[in-house]
């Protein structure tokens, strides 16, 4: 399955989402991120994707891993994708936005889950907590239903 990354910016109790402007998941906020160009590493795709799309830099060994995500989407396997989701507290630059992203700060209880995929509610609270985390998730053909899911937590050394 087609392997992706998605990065988040934490910092205290605030969290940096960003609009996602065109392309796959427009219109919902999210993390930052894409996918790796031939040769290119899961770490390295995920600094290049955050550079490009909110002009921030994070050094690779700054990427906490704490998710990896399957998702399928029923009669419409192109967008099957494995998520390889990171923690990111400590970066340099500031958020910008750029063609494909808008980035904004959200409290954590301010977090617009109603604008976003519909599966991040369930995994954003093991998420700010810092707990490693598994899942499969099967959405309907659009990405507008789960039919189901499953999420479980990891422990450090899996
Ligand atoms: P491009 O294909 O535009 O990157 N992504 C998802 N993120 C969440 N929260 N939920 C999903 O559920 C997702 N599916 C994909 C991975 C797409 C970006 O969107 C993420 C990438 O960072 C279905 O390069």
């Amino acid at each position: 399955m087609r392997q992706t990354t998605l990065c988040l910016l934490v910092k205290e109790q605030e969290i940096l989402l960003a609009m996602k402007k065109r392309g796959f998941g427009a219109g919902k906020w999210n993390g930052y991120g894409g996918k790796p160009e031939p040769g290119e590493d899961l770490a390295s795709a995920a600094v290049r994707e955050t550079a490009e799309e909110i002009g921030v830099q994070i050094n690779r060994q700054d990427l906490i891993k704490l998710g990896r995500m399957e998702f399928y989407f029923t009669n419409n396997p192109d967008w099957d994708q494995e998520v390889n989701l990171y923690l990111v507290r400590t970066w340099s630059g500031e958020p910008m936005e750029t063609e494909e992203m808008r980035p904004q700060w959200f409290r954590f209880e301010d977090i617009p889950f109603e604008q976003m995929w519909l599966e991040d509610k369930y995994w954003m609270p093991k998420f700010l907590a810092g707990q490693k985390f598994e899942g499969e998730f099967y959405y309907n053909h659009d990405g507008t239903a789960i039919e189901k899911f499953d999420l479980r937590d990891m422990n450090a050394g899996n």
